[in-house]
């Protein structure tokens, strides 16, 4: 009994060890920067779907010329105003922003049409399809779970 209990505590410390890293940082766009996107919205929205955003992590908006970056309402987002603004405009580059809650915050850029020519994008945090949110951590609980079962079986 004494292995299967050490057996357990080692499927513990895998956990812990593979436990998903924190506070991760997003340069929105990556190389291109916060623009407008060449080949228009989708740059931004193919960008975001690749990430998984989570409670901790921070985005950075990082521009040369004139831009700006304004967090507005979803409403706002779609129309490409600011009647919602949920903050100041920030106007100064690189502008951080971190990632407190989960759901959807939405960023565009105020400067003339940018925002109709696609600098805008949209952030989801935690919302994750169920696959990825099984992360490593959880995937080595439900083992040590199965493991203690079935030993636990063996033993009765
Ligand atoms: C945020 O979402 C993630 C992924 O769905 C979830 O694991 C986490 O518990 C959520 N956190 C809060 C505070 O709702
Ligand atoms: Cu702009």
């Amino acid at each position: 009994m004494g292995s299967s209990l050490g057996l357990i505590g080692f499927f513990i410390i895998i956990a812990g060890v593979f436990e998903r890293t924190t506070g991760e940082t997003y340069m929105v766009g990556d190389d291109l920067g916060w623009t407008i996107p060449p080949h228009g919205a989708s740059t931004y929205s193919t960008w975001a779907a690749e990430k998984e955003f989570s409670i901790g992590d921070t985005i950075v908006f990082n521009w040369t010329g004139t831009h700006n970056v304004g967090e507005v309402s979803k409403e706002d987002y779609d129309k490409c105003t600011t009647v919602h603004l949920v903050d100041e405009i920030q106007q100064i580059s690189p502008a951080t922003f971190t990632l407190d809650s989960n759901g959807s915050r939405f960023f565009i850029c105020t400067v003339d049409s940018h925002c109709e020519r696609g600098q805008k994008v949209t952030i989801n945090i935690g919302e994750y399809s169920f696959a990825s949110s099984m992360t490593v951590s959880s995937m080595s609980a439900i083992f040590s779970i199965l493991t203690l079962l079935f030993i636990s079986s063996y033993y009765l």
